[in-house]
């Protein structure tokens, strides 16, 4: 059986903890191949809002087995809580939950080191989310880190001890002032190892390569957005993880011809949360309107989220590099009661006309050249089969997937579960 994948196309926050959900009752395992708590993952259901940050999407279902994979960093002290807050729900996650021993754990003092890091750029700073992922994956290509699989070893504090201290150093050498109490951080880093250790460790690549022969059939969950990917994202300002299909791969371990479908995920229109450039950011007020709508603030640190129009080169772009095979379009609803909507359809760079994404897009070189359409008055949130549709957002989804050359067959049109046409 292949590998399915499910994959942000713009700069995360596009509804992927949603689809997952959606999709989890086709899939036998879900499996998480990049990131850590830097993502939240928001799902709806039954009137319940919850967010999940290291856990795979698939944890609320009863059948589902959830694997963390060797690609993704996992902080205890936020997993611990993470657990936790599964408890009201009374989920068996010691059955479902399994996590690779090649998964990186992100330590008390890289939180601090990405702290004193972004700290010491100043105005140049990337919007991190502060929980400790960059310097983390400095330490698993640097050779330095701490597996999972480390933590069943008798000597591994004394290896944590050696790199905490060479933290320290290099927190000092960063010469910005980062308050902090070390000892008080490992009490609570240390207790949550603990419960870490009380969850399942495996083989994951093993794992999932016996459970394809098995004809179970994989999902792969990925976590920030195609533009966030540290080689073909807006670099530097990017997160330090491979967020393309390709994250797949090395995240997991899976082949890459056992890819089957890629299923890509975008907002009808945009969103970055964090610095860098963003060319159809809109600073009126239908950017507030997008935002005041949809609701548009991190689901890990509240930060608003900046808006803007739909960005069909960035999104081309995003499908080709993913070789995405089916299309998923989230939060039409909000832009309902929009009079006009505009989709970047060409860039102006450097006084040309060009229709790529460009290796600078800092706003100084490029503007975006729009498309317009005809907005619907519509509410689409209460609707529950494509026929619905009103013309202009038929018209609208038509030339996107023209463009495109992919198939919308998702639209969701509100947060919930149910909320959610299939064409
Ligand atoms: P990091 O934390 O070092 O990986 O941040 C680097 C850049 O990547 C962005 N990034 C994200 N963008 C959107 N959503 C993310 N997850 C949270 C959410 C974010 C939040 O779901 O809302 O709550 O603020 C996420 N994680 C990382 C980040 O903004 C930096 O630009
Ligand atoms: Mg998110």
């Amino acid at each position: 059986m292949a590998v399915d994948l499910l994959l942000g196309l713009q700069w995360g926050d596009e509804g992927k903890g949603k689809i997952v959900d959606v999709l989890t009752s086709n899939y036998n395992i879900i499996a998480r191949f990049q990131g850590g708590p830097n993502a939240g993952h928001t799902l709806e259901f039954d009137g319940i809002k919850h967010v999940l940050r290291t856990i795979p999407s698939g944890i609320f279902h009863k059948e589902s087995m959830n694997v963390i994979g060797n690609g993704v960093v996992i902080d205890p002290v936020v997993f611990a809580k993470e657990l936790e807050g599964l408890d009201q729900f009374k989920i068996d996650y010691k059955k479902s939950l399994i996590i690779s021993r090649k998964a990186h754990v992100i330590l008390p003092t890289h939180r601090l080191l990405d702290a004193a890091s972004e700290a010491s750029k100043g105005k140049a700073k990337i919007g991190s989310t502060l929980k400790g992922i960059g310097p983390t994956y400095m330490d698993k290509t640097g050779r330095n880190g701490i597996r999972v699989g480390d933590l069943e070893l008798p000597d591994w504090k004394e290896k944590y001890r050696a790199l905490a201290n060479k933290h320290e150093a290099m927190i000092k050498f960063n010469n910005v002032d980062v308050q902090y109490n070390l000892d008080e951080m490992e009490v609570e880093f240390f207790e949550a190892v603990e419960v870490l250790k009380s969850l399942q460790f495996i083989d994951s690549e093993e794992y999932l390569y016996q459970a394809q022969k098995a004809g179970k059939t994989i999902l792969a969950e990925g976590a920030q957005g195609s533009l966030l990917d540290i080689d073909f994202g807006t670099y530097p300002f990017v997160t330090s993880s491979n967020t393309t299909a390709a994250g797949a791969c090395t995240g997991l371990g899976v082949a890459p011809n056992q890819i089957g479908d890629v299923y890509g995920i975008f907002k009808a229109y945009t969103t970055r949360v964090g610095s860098g450039p963003f060319p159809t950011e809109l600073f009126d007020e239908v950017g507030a309107d997008m935002a005041r709508i949809g609701n548009e603030f991190g689901a890990v640190t509240g930060r608003g989220r900046r808006c803007g129009w739909l960005d069909l080169i960035a999104l081309k772009y995003a499908c080709q590099v993913n070789g995405v095979t089916k299309l998923m379009m989230m939060k039409g609803d909000v832009l309902s009661g929009f009079k006009a909507l505009k989709v970047c359809t060409a860039y102006n760079y450097k006084g040309e006309t060009i229709t790529h994404l460009p290796y600078n897009i800092e706003p100084e070189n490029l503007t975006p050249i729009y498309t317009d359409f005809k907005g619907w008055k519509e509410d689409l949130t209460k609707m529950t089969e494509a026929s619905q549709f009103p013309k202009e957002l038929n018209d609208y989804i038509d030339f996107l997937e023209k463009e495109l050359e992919i198939p919308i067959y998702l639209v969701s049109v509100g947060p919930d579960r149910k909320q959610t046409i299939f064409r």
